[in-house]
C-alpha cells in the first residue's frame, strides 16, 4: 500500500474535472435555472434516457484541447489529474465497447477526450485518472438511482435513499446486474485501455458493502498499482482504500489526520453552471493548500469545464493566480 501511494502522498495538489453532458445546459433547463450542482442535471429534471440522449446529439466540444487542460493544470502547480470518465449520468465520456452510452457512439464530436487527456497527462509527467460512478447510474434499467424511469431503489423516494437495501434485499439483484454487466466491465476497460494511476469512485452507501468490495477486488486483481480514493466502500470500520476523503466541504479538511483529500470545487456546483457565481478568491486556495500541505493532506481542487471543452474564465484567473504564487514562492 505504502508504494501504491507513494506518489499520490508526494503530488500534494490535484486537479479534479467534472466534465459531461450536463456541461452543455450548465445549471439551466428548458429556460429556468437549475440550481445546486449542475451535474445532477438528469435527476433534478427528472429527465428520461432518451431526451438525455438528445443533448448527446448536439455534444460537440470542438475547442476541446486535451494538451492545453493538461498544461493549464500543470501551470497551475498541480501534479495530478482526475476527471469523470463517467458520473451519475451513466454516460462514459470515452469510447466504451461496454456500453453504447458513450460520448464517441453518440455525439458528433466522435472522440474519446479520455484517450486524449491520457496521452497528454504522459507527455507532460503529470499523474492521470478517473472518476467512475460505481453505484449511481441513472440510464441503467438496473442501477440503483433512477427512480423516475424505472422506479429503482436508491433514489430520493420510492424505495429508500441511502443503505436502501438493509429494508429491501429483494432488490439487491437487479443492483448486483448492474454491477457485474456494466460497472466492473467497464472499470476493467478503463484500466486496460488507459492505464490510469488513480480511480476516484463516489457514494459509496447506494451499494452493499458486498458489492463494493467485490469492485476493489476486481480492480486489485487487474492492476495492483491503481491508488483508490476512500469513497469507494466504507463501513463502521473505516473505508477499504487508500486513503481518506473529506466532505465537500473544505472546512473539514483540517480535521483528518493522515492520508487525506479535500475536494473544493471553484464555486459550488462540480459541473459548469452558468448561473453559479459563488467563486473563492485565488488568496482563498493558497490558504486552503498551505493549510493542507502542512498537514500532510491533498487538495484536489475541482474545476467544470463548458460544454465547448473550454474553461470559464473566472477558473483560470484562479489557476493562473495560484499557480504563480507558487511559482513566486519557489514551490512549483
Ligand atoms: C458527490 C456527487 O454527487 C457530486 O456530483 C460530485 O461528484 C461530488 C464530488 O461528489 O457529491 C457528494 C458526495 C459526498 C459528499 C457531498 C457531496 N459529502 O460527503 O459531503
Amino acid at each position: 500500500h505504502d508504494e501504491r501511494v507513494q506518489w499520490w502522498r508526494d503530488a500534494r495538489f490535484g486537479m479534479f474535472i467534472h466534465w459531461g453532458l450536463y456541461s452543455l445546459p450548465a445549471g439551466e433547463w428548458k429556460g429556468k435555472e437549475v440550481k445546486g450542482y449542475s451535474e445532477h442535471l438528469m435527476r433534478k429534471e427528472k429527465i428520461t434516457r432518451t431526451a438525455y440522449l438528445d443533448l448527446a446529439h448536439v455534444f460537440n466540444p470542438v475547442k476541446f484541447n486535451a494538451e492545453e487542460w493538461i498544461l493549464t493544470a500543470k501551470n497551475a502547480g498541480m501534479r495530478y489529474f482526475i476527471i469523470t470518465a463517467k458520473h451519475h449520468d451513466g454516460f462514459a465520456m470515452y469510447d466504451s465497447k461496454v456500453s453504447d452510452f458513450n460520448v464517441v457512439k453518440q455525439t458528433p464530436f466522435k472522440r474519446d477526450p479520455m484517450a486524449e487527456l491520457a496521452t497528454a497527462a504522459k507527455k507532460h509527467g503529470m499523474k492521470f485518472g478517473f472518476y467512475y460512478s460505481h453505484a449511481f447510474d441513472w440510464e441503467h434499467p438496473d442501477a440503483p438511482g433512477n427512480d423516475w424511469e424505472y422506479q429503482n431503489p436508491g433514489g430520493d423516494k420510492l424505495i429508500g435513499g441511502a443503505n436502501w437495501f438493509d429494508n429491501h434485499p429483494e432488490w439487491l439483484p437487479k443492483a448486483v446486474k448492474y454491477v457485474d454487466e456494466k460497472a466492473i466491465p467497464q472499470i476493467k476497460e478503463l484500466i486496460n485501455k488507459y492505464h490510469p494511476d488513480i480511480i476516484w469512485f463516489d457514494t459509496p452507501h447506494k451499494l452493499p458493502l458486498s458489492e463494493n468490495i467485490k469492485i476493489l477486488k476486481a480492480i486489485r486483481d487487474t492492476d495492483p498499482n491503481i491508488v483508490v480514493n476512500g469513497r469507494l466502500a466504507r463501513s463502521s470500520s473505516g473505508n477499504f482504500g487508500d486513503y481518506v476523503n473529506t466532505g465537500d466541504r473544505p472546512a473539514e479538511l483540517l480535521t483528518v489526520a493522515g492520508d487525506s483529500e479535500a475536494i473544493p470545487t471553484t464555486n459550488e456546483s462540480y459541473g459548469y453552471s452558468k448561473h453559479d457565481k459563488s467563486h473563492k478568491s485565488a488568496r482563498f486556495f493558497i490558504q486552503l493548500l498551505a493549510n493542507s500541505a502542512s498537514r500532510g493532506g491533498n487538495l484536489l481542487m475541482n474545476i467544470g469545464p463548458k460544454g465547448d471543452g473550454t474553461f470559464d474564465q473566472k477558473d483560470k484567473q484562479i489557476l493562473d493566480s495560484i499557480g504563480g504564487w507558487l511559482k513566486q514562492n519557489g514551490a512549483a
